[in-house]
């Protein structure tokens, strides 16, 4: 039978289940990745299921989130997972180092293998041919421990690209055009596949940007064929050995396909406040800029910043806008210096900032109160820089950079200094002294102590699920909810290792007072709900935006609909995710309700039907939760720290 390339790598590492979209496949995991926003749980989950070591091909743990360090808390956090990473045989990656999915994809991504990674972000790899997926720490802990990976046997859309970009339209435009058809939400258990002619005329980091955004889909992850131009950067990372074709069978079967060519796309740009909104630069062409950052997992490869360099060298950055780079990783920074492209930056006013997440996670260089801010990274959420007044638009490097000089929105095919195009090199700078590498791979130091300062703490655990839910409608939320809504990060990066003091601020930028209302009706014997519209639990794949609710005593969502990795995720911390039978019962629950569920444990081990009644308004609605055997078990449990592998 004729095989597309999801299928090939699933066959290849299936453990259970069958193939037939919607069913539930467990999957043979080789790599991982964690990075230190969700790594410490990550890990001390890991540490909880007492192995000695990892057993997976190879783990990687990456220190990018929290690099500001403001306080003791991040340094706390980069010591604790240096030691782990040494006790279980784990390549510890240094902070300074760079982004982990640009690292990852430049040292030791590898066609047709798995990648599970504790971001979001993950898909980034499927830039190189690896079926890279993200999901909650415990998920990925578990893979560390050798256990499957569960995923819903995708359906798989090909995206087949004919024509060749124009100078002036990258990777980012490609992705941006995707999302005007797909949107953010009604794409889980999708998987994207690559294809067509237009495949050879992308290179490795163009073909990752397009996987990394994928993310915003909410489809499961994205990938290209592993070709000639795969083969040629690894040749150049100096790692050829890791090479194998992989292409789709001629008569491959899609369950849809999507025709995009290259040739006829402009630059766009994802406006505020979703990476869904989508919108032509010619359009907004004239509006004034006061920030250009550029940078982040998407678009920071040599590549990107090398084509900004050139467009930037000799002139000067608009006065009234700030612009600041941040590298993908050193090898990127090594690069531009070498070429002299790192002084012509600097020389036209760009602020070089490090090569980290830094400000794409709300870290630093938050913009002024209604600021104008072009970025070339893959959120735009509401407050996710920081500002919550801010208008965040997503572009391409070559949008920013005309932006940086005019400080307005500017097609770029109207700058001058505009390359043509930035070839990938034939040898990329290879420097691996910030990756500490085990003596031998795989194995752990028994004898290493780990470093537990006072910011790492304990990962909460679940309570077996009562039969009858007794509580209260905590919150009614709208549709398109993100884990940046649920559990913000930036400034509160730094409370991940300590669940009570970062349950503090669940929802906090939506509802200031949900914390005192939540651990209220805890304490007072009520479970809490949370009520959700469309697609709940976009965005990242931080766990602690269930964790933390499960911590402040909450049993149940009821949504209309939940996002992929949330959903497992609440399911992994004994929340049941349930979805409206009728999407107009939403509108049959306030904020405060009285509700009750009777017969939950039964519902669940059933067909996972439940009736809700509104003790509050007299009303009852069906509510259903789509769980497999698997997962039914986890949630009786309690969540899967209970029964992990
Ligand atoms: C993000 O981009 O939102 C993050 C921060 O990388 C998250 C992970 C996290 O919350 O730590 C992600 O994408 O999964
Ligand atoms: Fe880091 Fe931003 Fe990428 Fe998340 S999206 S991994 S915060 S660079």
């Amino acid at each position: 039978m004729p095989l597309n390339i999801v299928e090939k790598i699933l066959y290849a590492h299936r453990l259970s289940g069958n193939l037939t979209p919607g069913e539930e496949l467990g999957i043979r995991i080789d790599q991982t990745l964690t990075q230190d926003a969700t790594g410490t749980m990550a890990y001390l989950q890991f540490e909880s299921m007492g192995l000695e070591c990892v057993r997976t091909e190879l783990s990687l743990s990456y220190v990018d989130h929290n690099t500001v360090q403001v306080g003791f808390e991040n340094a706390d956090d980069h010591a604790y997972l240096r030691s782990v990473a040494q006790r279980y045989g784990i390549i510890f990656s240094r902070p300074g180092n760079g982004i982990c999915h640009q690292l990852h994809l430049e040292r030791f991504g590898k066609p047709g293998a798995t990648l599970l990674g504790s971001d979001s972000h993950t898909p980034t790899g499927g830039g190189i041919g690896m079926l890279a997926i993200g999901a909650g720490g415990i998920d990925v802990a578990v893979a560390m421990a050798g256990g499957a990976f569960y995923l819903t046997s995708p359906k798989v859309t090909l995206v087949r690209l004919s024509g060749e970009l124009r100078p002036g339209v990258s990777a980012k435009d490609v992705i941006l055009k995707v999302l005007s058809v797909y949107g953010t939400n009604g794409n889980v258990g999708r998987v994207l596949e690559y294809g067509g002619p237009g495949v050879a005329t992308l290179g490795v980091p163009a073909r990752a940007t397009i996987t990394n955004m994928g993310a915003e889909l909410g489809v499961t992850t994205s990938v290209f064929p592993s070709d000639e131009t795969t083969r040629s950067f690894l040749v150049a990372q100096q790692r050829e050995g890791d090479w194998r074709e992989l292409t789709a069978d001629q008569d491959a079967g899609y369950d849809q396909i999507l025709e995009i060519n290259l040739a006829e796309l402009e630059p766009l740009a994802a406006c505020p406040h979703s990476p869904g909104n989508i919108g032509s630069i010619a359009a907004l062409s004239g509006k004034k800029v006061n920030q250009v950052l550029i940078g982040s997992c998407t678009n920071s490869s040599y590549r990107d910043l090398k084509t900004v360099a050139l467009m930037l060298q000799g002139r000067k950055v608009h006065p009234e806008v700030e612009v600041g780079i941040a590298p993908g990783s050193r090898q990127v920074v090594a690069m531009l210096a070498a070429e002299g492209l790192l002084t012509d930056l600097i020389s036209s006013g760009v602020r070089i900032l490090e090569n980290a997440c830094g400000f794409c996670i709300g870290n630093h260089m938050s913009p002024g109160t209604n600021a104008v801010s072009l970025r070339t990274s893959n959120r735009n959420f509401e407050g996710r820089s920081g500002t919550m007044s801010a208008q965040i638009y997503l572009i391409s490097p070559e949008s920013a950079a005309a932006a940086a000089l005019t400080g307005a929105f500017t097609d770029p095919r109207t700058i001058e200094s505009l390359p043509k195009a930035v070839a990938e090199p034939t040898t990329f700078t290879i420097d691996d002294s910030m990756f500490l590498f085990c003596e031998s791979a795989g194995a752990g130091v028994p004898s290493t102590t780990i470093v537990r300062g006072p910011n790492i703490g304990e990962v909460p655990s679940g309570k077996p699920l009562e039969n009858k839910l007794d509580g209260v409608a905590v919150i009614r939320v709208d549709d398109r909810i993100t884990t940046d809504h649920i559990m913000p990060a930036g400034a509160r990066l730094k409370f991940r290792s300590n669940i009570p003091r970062y349950a503090q601020c669940v929802f906090e930028n939506v509802d200031p007072e949900f914390y005192d209302r939540a651990s209220c009706n805890r304490d007072n014997g009520l479970h809490n709900v949370i009520v959700a519209g469309l697609s709940y639990g976009q965005g990242s794949s931080r766990e602690h935006a269930a964790m933390c609710p499960m911590y402040l005593g909450v049993k149940a969502v009821i949504a209309k609909s939940i996002e992929r990795i949330h959903c497992a995720n609440l399911i992994n911390f004994g929340i049941v995710p349930f979805i409206f039978e009728d999407q107009s019962s939403y509108e049959q629950i306030e904020q405060g309700d009285r509700i009750t569920i009777d017969n939950l444990v039964e519902a669940i081990r059933g067909d996972g039907r439940a009736v809700v009644c509104n003790l509050t308004s007299g009303v009852e609605f069906t509510v259903v939760a789509g769980l497999t055997e698997r997962q039914k078990s986890i949630l009786i449990n309690g969540g899967l720290l209970a029964n992990p592998v």
